[in-house]
């Protein structure tokens, strides 16, 4: 199949898992189309079958806003009939799935064939942004305008329904990894350049895009009980408005020789495979991507227990949930992490084998592949 998708650049969930799809489905044999504003996040090398089309958004002085939804739909539109797209597939409703329905209409103006729009739901496109009231109409029609609509977890159908009031059918189809690629590497001595002579320290690690929605007080607050127990050091990897609140807290603790905070880096297994203990303590997640991305390099997960994160972590078996404001029982399982090695294996072990049974590539892919079988047919 011909199949464009839209995807944002930016670090986030839903692009990675838009990008790993594309290069996924490439592999399987069909022509991707990548349309984004910039290359996205983890593309990577050239691969056959996998192209990216850049939107630009011009400005104009009797502009003040950018007018990103038109120049995207035009693009889609230039690209759809370019390459004579099957599917487009929208990833994030805001305002991908509108342009998605903007681009199906123009395409097949007069009668012609034009592509399916399949919208795939990501979290906060619901959750935060999409139900407020500035946006909900719009983006309640045009999921419902939508051809085909997936939601990466149970919950987060769940609060489409609920939150905009939408009636139309949402399969779910979960999130997925390359497992190929996300497996606890042998990273040499790189555990030494964070925790330097102290042999002991154990590495508890936070990969997030820094949104108060990821809880950063809530991190620091829960390392700085870990660390009055067992010696540990954090790695804070990824880039927002809320790393500011880690550094200062860092400060206030009086901890910040124990803290590294690394920026975005678009390599994390490495770092995950030096990792002991990754924190999630998120206010809302609809799914929780980056657990799923330490459960397949070994790293139990303590999180919190909200939206999608439940279908992901099973509590004591592949990781640790409590309430998203109860630090103390946060801490005390990570506490018992890091201490019981036995205990460790046995969670680590379990959360890998739980990525690899369900949440594999090849086992998700073949269900995009269906979902846009059944559009086209
Ligand atoms: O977490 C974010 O702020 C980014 C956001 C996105 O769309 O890029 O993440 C959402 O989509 C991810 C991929 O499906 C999910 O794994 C995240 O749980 C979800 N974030 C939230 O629901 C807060």
């Amino acid at each position: 199949m011909n199949i464009g998708i839209i995807c944002y650049a930016s670090v986030g969930g839903s692009g990675i898992v838009a990008t790993e799809l594309g290069k996924a489905l490439a592999k399987r044999g069909h022509q991707v189309h990548v349309i984004s504003t910039e290359t996205p996040f983890r593309l990577g090398e050239f691969q056959a079958g996998l192209s990216f089309h850049q939107v630009l958004t011009p400005t104009y002085p009797l502009f003040r806003e950018p007018q990103y939804l038109l120049s995207l739909s035009n693009k889609v539109v230039q690209v759809a009939r370019e390459f004579s797209l099957d599917v487009i597939h929208a990833h994030y409703a805001i305002p991908h799935a509108t342009a998605g329905f903007l681009s199906r209409a123009v395409v097949g103006a007069h009668g012609r064939k034009a592509p399916k729009v399949v919208t795939t739901l990501h979290g906060t496109d619901i959750t935060l942004v999409g139900s407020d009231p500035s946006y909900s109409e719009i983006v309640a029609f045009s999921i419902e305008q939508s051809d085909r609509v997936t939601a990466v977890s149970n919950s987060l159908r769940a609060s489409t329904y609920e939150q905009l009031g939408v009636k139309r059918e949402i399969e779910v189809i979960p999130n997925f990894l390359d497992c190929g690629i996300h497996r606890r590497q042998d990273v040499g001595d790189l555990r030494t350049r964070f925790v330097g002579g102290d042999r002991d320290a154990r590495i508890v690690i936070h990969i997030s895009n820094f949104r108060p929605v990821k809880r950063i007080d809530a991190v620091m607050a829960v390392f700085d009980r870990i660390r009055k127990k067992v010696p540990a050091h954090l790695l804070l990897v990824g880039d927002g408005p809320e790393l500011g609140t880690a550094y200062r807290m860092a400060r206030q603790l009086g901890i910040a020789p124990l803290v590294h905070s690394l920026g975005a880096q678009e390599e994390v297994v490495p770092l995950l495979s030096i990792a002991d203990l990754f924190l999630l303590p998120s206010a809302q997640e609809s799914f929780g991507l980056a657990a799923l991305e330490a459960m397949a390099c070994e790293v139990p997960v303590v999180a919190s227990r909200v939206g999608g994160i439940p279908e992901v972590i099973e509590h004591g078996i592949s990781g640790f949930l409590h309430a998203p404001e109860a630090v103390d029982e946060m801490a005390e399982s990570g506490v018992r992490l890091l201490s019981d090695p036995k205990l460790h294996r046995a969670v680590a072990s379990r959360a890998c084998a739980r990525v690899r049974n369900e949440f594999g590539a090849e086992t998700i892919v073949p269900m995009y592949e269906k979902c846009y079988e059944s559009v086209v047919a």
